[in-house]
């Protein structure tokens, strides 16, 4: 998962795309990165691996000069953790392009193969970005002239998405012309645009999220729909269009389960709202099938489930506690020479307070239960704690299958839920009792009175119904053994790491 933003701004642009990044930084902590450009038709940029208040220091600041650029945090996902795969990428043709995604491209084997071949473009990296940016570029140098118009990249655009298959929101900046935003014909993962008044005139943002609209004080216009693009040009004129011949609006849960900002409104649902509606729709499932249930307190896991937990707890009329203290302030893991990397334990990241749990029957609430690690852990900690009985509630039902849109989720055979049922995976994890949201209530939950242009959810990790019908058991295949090939490469490269260590002792 990744966060986007583009900005045309009145004046200097490199702060308000820092202070989004921020506000995006939930979407993705591995790696930052800013392009701008000025009116003498420059580009700055910079990018690098980790935080974005670690990635930009003054200097970098100060060169980032200009009134347009746009900007991307990375989340870590297995194998890209090179700071060359940070984006945005750049092609300086035609015209200078940069451009960063959120998203995963389903063909992007087929497209790499025919990005070399059929339009002489190398890709230097095993990031989808970089292809789909070259495919961008090729379809725009194809059709454009010097005089480069809207009209020219919306046909691009239409091209774009007749070869790029998958889930992808996009910002690109094109030097000295403008910024462009476009979202796949499927809307699986979220963009949003908005203005702001500025003493020089109006000032546009493009952004992954609202709250990054909101806390940078632009006033959202419009979710950008399926397969629909923006081009602001550099002098403010916005410009949109759809571009897909066919679309359908199924943008993924898996956003208002977990990923996006309580503060945040996506494609027209609160994301807070359908967290509360997730506590509620539980706790009338555990009064419907837990008939007998004594639980004394209600305890979320931080910080996701807290809304979800509160609501729950109103509901069943339990009392709601935190249990759990998370420390903001985690450090890095030093692997010193002959050491061997300790995995960090979870109460480094989380300890209990133990009158919350002590000779109580405890409910713990999380949003999802992905791999069981960590909940197996938390559960372990409210018993030493000394509670009771520990039963435990997942916001979302069991996850089952991998994402293929954009969301890092470990391979099938690393999922807790695959091939185990719910009481397998509560004897998995040491919970006493385990109640997980039923599929249907969590749509109720994220659409109840919400958009009605919204055909359905992607919930493929749930259901294993992918929406965009291309996923094959082949691709699927393929996936899971790249992304163990890639972690067998993270782990070769870290021994080679502590090897080099040992040798310049
Ligand atoms: C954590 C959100 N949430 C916690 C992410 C853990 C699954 N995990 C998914 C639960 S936070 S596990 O609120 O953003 O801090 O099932 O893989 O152990």
């Amino acid at each position: 998962m990744c966060g986007i933003v583009g900005v045309v701004a009145r004046s200097e642009v490199n702060q308000a795309i820092y202070d989004a990044l921020t506000v995006l930084q939930h979407r993705g902590q591995d790696a930052a990165g800013i392009v701008t450009c000025d009116l003498s038709g420059r580009f700055y940029m910079r990018k690098d691996n980790g935080l974005v208040r670690d990635v930009f220091d003054t200097q970098h600041m100060l060169r980032l000069r200009g009134n347009i650029g746009i900007g991307h945090v990375r989340y870590p996902t297995a194998g890209s953790s090179s700071s060359s795969e940070a984006q945005p990428f750049y092609v300086n043709s035609p015209y200078g392009i940069s451009l960063a995604h959120n998203g995963n491209l389903t063909n992007s084997a087929d497209l790499k193969k025919d990005v070399f071949r059929d339009d002489m473009r190398h890709i230097n990296t095993d990031s989808d970005s970089e292809i789909l940016l070259n495919v961008f570029a090729h379809e725009l140098q194809s059709r454009g002239n010097l005089n480069l118009t809207h009209d020219v990249i919306f046909e691009a655009i239409k091209a774009v998405h007749k070869r790029c298959q998958g889930a992808y929101a996009v910002v690109s900046m094109i030097t000295g012309f403008g910024i462009v935003g476009f979202r796949d014909p499927w809307g699986i993962r979220p963009l949003i645009y908005g203005k702001r008044e500025s003493e020089n005139g109006v000032e546009y943002m493009i952004a992954s999220e609202s709250v990054a609209l909101d806390v940078l004080g632009f006033e959202t216009i419009c979710d950008v729909a399926p397969g629909e693009a923006i081009v602001i040009t550099a002098d403010g004129q916005l410009f949109q269009q759809q571009c897909a011949e066919q679309t359908h609006y199924t943008p993924c849960i898996f956003e208002h389960v977990y990923f996006a900002r309580p503060d945040s409104i996506m494609d027209g649902i609160s994301v807070y709202k359908a967290r509360l509606r997730m506590g509620e729709y539980l706790a009338q499932k555990i009064i419907r099938e837990w008939k007998d249930y004594e639980i004394d307190v209600v305890i979320p896991i931080p910080d996701t489930s807290r809304t979800t937990a509160l609501q729950l707890a109103n509901t069943l009329n339990i009392k709601y506690r935190e249990g759990f203290i998370k420390n903001r302030y985690i450090g890095r893991t030093f692997i010193m020479p002959g050491q061997k990397q300790r995995k960090k334990s979870v109460k480094q990241k989380l300890n209990a307070i133990e009158l919350e749990f002590k000779g109580k029957n405890v409910l713990l609430v999380d949003d999802s239960i992905v791999r069981g690690t960590t909940s197996k852990q938390i559960i372990q900690m409210a018993r030493e704690a000394g509670a009771k009985q520990v039963y435990f509630a997942s916001a979302a039902p069991p996850v089952r299958f991998p994402n293929v849109y954009g969301i890092d989720m470990p391979t099938s055979d690393e999922l807790i839920g695959y091939q185990r049922d719910d009481v397998q995976i509560a004897e998995a994890i040491g919970a006493d009792r385990l109640i997980y949201q039923d599929i249907d209530d969590l749509i109720r939950a994220a659409s109840y009175r919400s958009n009605s242009q919204i055909e359905k959810f992607d919930a493929s990790c749930f259901t294993g119904e992918y929406v965009t019908g291309d996923v094959t058991p082949e691709y699927l295949e393929h996936i899971q053994n790249l992304r163990n090939d890639s972690a067998k490469q993270m782990l070769a490269s870290q021994a080679h790491q502590v090897l080099e260590m040992h040798n310049n002792r």
